[in-house]
């Protein structure tokens, strides 16, 4: 399941945008109390999941699942890098997604988005810095006392220090921010970050940088009208997203963009029991999505039968895509499409 954080200035709308993205999905669950750190599991919504539920009548069916985090503790407010507790929750995340705010606070204070962004980003940068630090001193100390070191873990966190010293964050660096042997340090400016403009209700268009930052997927969201919207049952919703010419809710959109981000993509099982997405990277192969779902489906792989989802909709049913000659038969090096619908065949 992928993970992402939910980070931001005091009183960018982090809560608020939180209740949107959670509080929404009915099937959604609170897993934790609102003074701790919180956790909101749900389901990722996917109109293929019920087209296919539609067609194969399950039992059961079941979405793919994000877990969005949301610290407790307040950010800006204090040197955040020399406290260890505030990243902690959002160390292990795949993503981070950054809230910032795009409305006049109650008091007044027009935006300043992109100034607010920087804030936040240099807290990001000096977190990194800080560790980064600490551990090429704890490197030197060993050398010195003529124990063995990891020369190339040792240039690669060199490196990460003057990319961090120029203020720049580890994204910018794919080498490193990609780089296995610094997975371990959990580096915070490494992770891919979802930029989210919260706006007022009557706003709905980004703010002007003078800095564009496109490779931050900016995505504008109305945190309180999407808080309410995702609270509403699901006929008031429909006639409040026509009202507010809402296409998509925050929810979808995130959840969109995450995936685009993460470069995730979907295939499904299907079947009496159960109709199931399952979530993978971009580029896996059949045998690597069969150990998705099972570590003994990869192991006693012989073949994956796969149709993509549209061929399937448009035969009308399976047996139907057969005789079109749509369902394939591939082999464990066959790249998994967005869509695929997979029977895998195998013998333990
Ligand atoms: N106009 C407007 N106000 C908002 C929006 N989102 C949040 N607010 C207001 O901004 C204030 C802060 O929102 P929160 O969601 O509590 O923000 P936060 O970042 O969690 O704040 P702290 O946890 O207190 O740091 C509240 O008064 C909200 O009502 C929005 O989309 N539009
Ligand atoms: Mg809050």
């Amino acid at each position: 399941m992928i993970k992402l954080g939910i980070i931001g200035l005091a009183r960018s709308g982090r809560s608020t945008v939180f209740r949107a993205l959670t509080a929404s999905s009915q099937d959604g669950e609170y897993l934790r109390g609102r003074d701790s750190d919180q956790i909101g599991v749900v389901f990722v919504p996917d109109e293929r999941v019920d087209l296919l539920t539609g067609m194969y009548h399950p039992k059961k069916r079941t979405y793919a699942q994000v877990e969005y985090l949301l610290p407790a503790q307040q950010m800006s407010t204090e040197p955040l890098a020399k406290e260890p507790g505030t990243w902690k929750l959002v160390r292990h995340c795949d993503a981070l997604i950054h809230v910032v705010r795009n409305f006049s606070e109650p008091g007044g204070e027009p935006p300043n988005s992109e100034a607010d962004f920087r804030k936040l980003e240099q807290e990001l940068i000096l977190a990194d810095f800080m560790v980064a630090e600490k551990r090429i001193e704890r490197i030197e100390s060993e050398k010195k006392r003529g124990r063995k070191i990891n020369e190339e873990e040792f240039s690669l966190i060199k490196a990460s220090l003057s990319v961090l010293e120029e203020e720049r964050p580890l994204r910018d660096v794919p080498e490193l921010a990609a780089s296995p042997l610094l997975r371990g340090y959990t580096f915070l400016s490494a992770k891919p970050v979802l930029l989210l403009f919260n706006n007022t209700d009557e706003d709905n268009s980004a703010p002007n940088w003078v800095k564009k930052k496109e490779e931050l997927n900016p995505t504008v969201v109305r945190g309180e009208l999407e808080m309410e919207l995702a609270q509403m049952s699901a006929d008031d919703a429909e006639e409040f997203l026509t009202e507010f010419d809402i296409s998509t809710s925050a929810l979808d959109r995130v959840i969109r963009r995450s995936y685009e981000l993460l470069g995730l993509i979907s295939f499904f099982t299907v079947g009496e029991d159960e109709v199931k997405a399952w979530t993978i990277k971009k580029d896996t192969v059949a045998l690597d999505a069969a150990d998705v779902i099972h570590s003994d489906i990869k192991r006693g792989f012989i073949r994956a039968e796969v149709v993509a989802y549209q061929d399937l909709m448009n035969a009308g049913g399976y047996q139907e895509a057969k005789k079109q000659g749509r369902v394939r038969l591939e082999g464990k090096g066959y790249t998994v499409a967005d869509g695929d619908i997979i029977h895998f065949r195998f013998n333990v």
